[in-house]
């Protein structure tokens, strides 16, 4: 039996395959939790009920949420409420800034519609998730995850605005776990190394990145969506019962580094 089993979880950010949220869906339903997802709009509905379908996951339970909306949020929880009397883990793994925010440098490119629009759906979206979800997670050991990346602290070159986004998320993160920790429910986030997402496509220089953890990082690679996967899991799940308000670094330890020399 799986170290899930019996836990009730909704996925937030499946947008395709490569998505760092379908790594997570794979190692909840390896675990043996059962799955409700949200899709951000019609475009992508299908891939999520065959994401679904493929983890034999109840397929009715995928409902479209973008997170900019309050009534599609609320519209989440009212319609899962109808088919879960409870929910144990919420699993956030959203991020958007416009497009002319992630190129050129910091002061040329940030805007104050783009400062919104890039904190309003990276950030206040786990509050506002999190807020719609109480009611079904109260009482019950529930767990709240989020994705950032570390960029949050350090500066990586075109994230810009983002960078703050992912500050003000992680910030949001601790607030929540000190605000929900006694009423049972732990909130926590993975700072994920870079990997090829649609997120991640077309950014210029991606690649680049790709190229300098596989030659910067301690394990000398990057990472995959399995192993941000596993650690969602772990992290979801009662085995990390201790932990609340951590930020847990899947990266192949790419962000203790002050300094790299090449190899060779
Ligand atoms: P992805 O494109 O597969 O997922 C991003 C998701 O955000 C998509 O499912 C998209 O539908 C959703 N989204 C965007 N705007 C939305 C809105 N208004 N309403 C609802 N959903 C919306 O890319 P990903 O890389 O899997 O990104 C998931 C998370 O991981 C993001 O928070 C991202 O910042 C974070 N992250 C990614 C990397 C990376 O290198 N790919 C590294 C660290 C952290
Ligand atoms: O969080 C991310 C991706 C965030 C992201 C990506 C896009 C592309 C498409 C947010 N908004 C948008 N908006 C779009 O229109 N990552 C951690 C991956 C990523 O993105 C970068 C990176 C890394 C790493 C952008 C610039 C520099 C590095």
């Amino acid at each position: 039996m799986g170290f899930m089993a019996g836990k009730r979880a909704l996925i937030v950010g499946v947008a395709s395959d490569r998505s760092i949220a379908t790594g997570i869906a794979e190692a909840f339903a390896r675990e043996g939790a059962e799955i409700a997802f949200t899709y951000q709009n019609d475009k992508l509905k299908s891939r999520v009920v065959k994401l679904s379908e493929r983890l034999g996951q109840n397929t009715e339970l995928c409902y479209p949420c973008d997170v900019s909306s309050d009534d599609e949020i609320t519209g989440v929880f009212d319609a899962l409420g109808k088919q879960w009397d409870g929910l144990d883990i919420l699993v956030h793994s959203v991020g958007y800034a416009p497009r002319d925010q992630l190129e050129g440098g910091f002061t040329e490119s940030i805007t104050r519609e783009g400062f919104q629009i890039s904190h309003d759906i990276s950030s206040y979206s786990l509050a506002a998730l999190a807020k719609a979800a109480l009611p079904m997670m109260e009482g019950r050991k529930g767990a709240i995850l989020t994705l950032t990346y570390n960029a949050a602290t350090k500066v990586v070159p075109n994230y810009n605005v983002m960078g703050l986004a992912k500050a003000s998320l992680e910030s949001c993160m601790r607030f929540l776990a000190a605000d929900l920790g006694p009423r049972g429910i732990r909130v926590n986030a993975i700072s994920a190394g870079a990997v090829k997402t649609l997120a991640a496509a077309g950014i210029s220089g991606f690649r680049k990145m790709l190229g300098y953890a596989e030659k910067a990082s301690p394990l000398r690679r990057t990472v995959t969506i399995e192993e941000i996967g596993n650690t969602a899991a772990f992290l979801c799940s009662d085995l990390a019962s201790g932990i609340t308000g951590e930020t847990t670094f899947v990266d192949a330890g790419s962000n203790i580094m002050a300094m790299t020399f090449d190899d060779d």
